[in-house]
């Protein structure tokens, strides 16, 4: 389903035996050796989200990435595993464009969890200026997703992604203003036994 020119919904993308089966890692991954946390952005703010980032670390301080958690606890990055990157190289290529991601930002949004609007900015030049997407795997709780324009003032829609949903913004959408206004509790499918949503976005750093 197109959304804007270079932005599609893949609504239910994946089974529920394969929600499960992403689930189970994203559960052991942000209680892991490397576990995630709520990062402090610059200015002091907390965000509302539980953040783990793999194959390379965002770090909110600086808006910028690196190998290590410098704005945390200096642990490295876990690497993105092989099958994550394998199934964002699909979803882009059933959206009809292209990726081999080599970073993921593993989200956990809890009943309060949201993210304000903001561009995709801090991957490299080279890999912004090719429109390479940035493609988002929803689990769990619906969430309300906001999707703007190349300008904060621009008009946002607001759109539903549910568990199991995609979602791949690139090309002329690559910096499109995005977030996340509320998660609805309770609507996650029963099979999943998950309070609250994972969200994996994956993005290629550099060319
Ligand atoms: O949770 C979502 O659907 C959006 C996540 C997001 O905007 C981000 O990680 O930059």
């Amino acid at each position: 389903m197109e959304i804007a020119p270079g932005a599609e919904h893949l609504p239910r993308y994946l089974s529920i035996a394969q929600q499960r089966a992403i689930v189970d890692r994203c559960r052991a991954l942000v209680d892991g050796a490397v576990p995630a946390y709520t990062p402090t952005v610059r200015g002091g703010g907390r965000m509302h989200v539980r953040m783990l980032c793999l194959g390379q670390h965002w770090n909110g301080r600086m808006y910028r990435y690196e190998p290590t958690r410098s704005d945390f606890d200096d642990l490295p990055a876990p690497p993105l595993p092989d099958d994550f990157k394998s199934l964002a190289s699909a979803i882009a290529r059933a959206a009809g464009t292209a990726l081999d991601p080599d970073l993921c930002i593993l989200n956990y949004y809890d009943a309060d969890g949201r993210m304000g609007l903001h561009q995709d900015k801090d991957e490299s030049a080279r890999s912004l200026a090719a429109g390479l997407p940035v493609v988002s795997v929803s689990l769990g709780d619906t969430a309300r997703f906001l999707f703007g324009g190349l300008k904060r003032r621009d008009r946002i829609e607001e759109r539903l992604l549910e568990s199991g949903d995609a979602f791949v913004f690139g090309g002329p959408a690559r910096l499109r203003y995005h977030g996340v206004s509320r998660i609805i509790p309770g609507t996650a499918p029963r099979e999943l036994a998950l309070a609250g949503r994972f969200n994996l976005t994956f993005r290629r750093y550099d060319i």
